[in-house]
């Protein structure tokens, strides 16, 4: 009898007890780390691509190996030092904001982009219920930042075929306060898909420990969907200070223009960060966005900094 020993590649779309299950082309199995790759391997997480090797006979593959991440998204350890990775090869996060009704918090936005970029996942804008209020002050704020929008209401279905394009083939994480309209837009993409995370309360929950692994969801038309609590859990992930104007993408060009080299950009004389918002070429409520997230980081404990 001949065996297929040929190695097998898929995606790690869940953590199932001490096992992972694992999308492959031939159907998804279930997965454990083996012998050497047990102790040379970091922690799994979802969206990791990883070698399988199938067990004649046996229900568990063995991992063999994990391909190297495009991208990481990480949270902090509650009471712990330093961070944990919560899913790999995220290739983009979308943040959803509703027109009115929430209004929108322009601060939580801000603090899920900021997010993003120190995760260094790409990230862009969705202005949901373009049907209450014009979307275009909103989406406009964004826009000059530096981020994608998409404008959409998923009443009405206008901008859905944008957005599905934009998760197409992806992996994607989408998140955004609750009531903007996330659950409602992923249904308009495809009926009865729906996160059972992923809506971030206005009220910033820190260090409280979760227990949900997140989950990869297939989109039918390919792609996936990330369903993580790493996004609600908006702490910012051991973020240094100095490093936080680097996750505002207009105001990077401007740093190492200040007069100071340590400049904070708060109050300091030839900051070029305030000149520029001085100027209008930075949103004033985007530096208040800055100044709101860096008295945080300045106030975490040493460990954080
Ligand atoms: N008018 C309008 N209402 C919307 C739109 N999208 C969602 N909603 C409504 O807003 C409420 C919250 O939507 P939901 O999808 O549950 O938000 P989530 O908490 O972000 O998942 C629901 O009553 C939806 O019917 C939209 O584009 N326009
Ligand atoms: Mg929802
Ligand atoms: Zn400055």
């Amino acid at each position: 009898m001949v065996t297929d020993t040929a190695a097998l590649r898929g995606m790690v779309v869940e953590r199932d007890g001490s096992a992972y299950r694992v999308a492959t082309d031939k159907g998804e199995v279930r997965a454990i780390l083996r012998g050497k790759a047990r102790r040379d391997t970091p922690r799994i997480v979802v969206g990791d691509e990883v070698t399988l090797e199938p067990e004649p006979g046996g229900e568990l593959h063995g991992i063999i190996g994990v391909g190297e991440r495009r991208t990481l998204l990480e949270r902090r350890v509650p009471e712990g030092r330093g961070t944990r990775p919560v899913a790999a090869n995220i290739d983009e996060v979308f943040v959803v904001t509703a027109t009115a009704d929430p209004p929108p918090i322009l601060q939580l936005i801000d603090r899920l982009l900021v997010v993003a970029e120190a995760n260094e996942i790409p990230a862009a804008v969705v202005v949901n219920k373009r049907d209450l209020a014009d979307p275009e002050p909103l989406a406009r704020r964004f826009r000059r930042a530096g981020y994608t929008v998409f404008v959409t209401s998923a009443t009405s279905g206008e901008g859905v075929p944008e957005f599905a394009a934009a998760l197409q083939d992806r992996i994607a994480v989408v998140t955004g306060p609750s009531g903007a309209g996330k659950s409602s837009l992923l249904n308009a993409v495809q009926p009865g898909l729906s996160l059972r995370v992923g809506a971030v309360s206005e009220k910033v929950r820190r260090g409280r420990h979760t227990t949900v692994g997140a989950v990869m969801i297939p989109l039918e038309r390919g792609g996936w969907l990330v369903d993580t609590p790493g996004f609600s859990e908006v702490g910012l992930w051991g973020i240094e200070p100095r490093e936080l104007a680097s996750c505002f993408p207009e105001m990077r060009p401007l740093i190492g223009e200040c007069r100071y080299p340590d400049c904070r950009h708060v109050s300091e004389p030839k900051c070029a960060i305030i000149g520029a918002t001085e100027h209008g070429d930075i949103a004033a409520d985007r530096l208040d966005s800055y100044r709101v997230l860096l008295a945080e980081l300045e106030a975490e404990p040493e460990e954080w900094e």
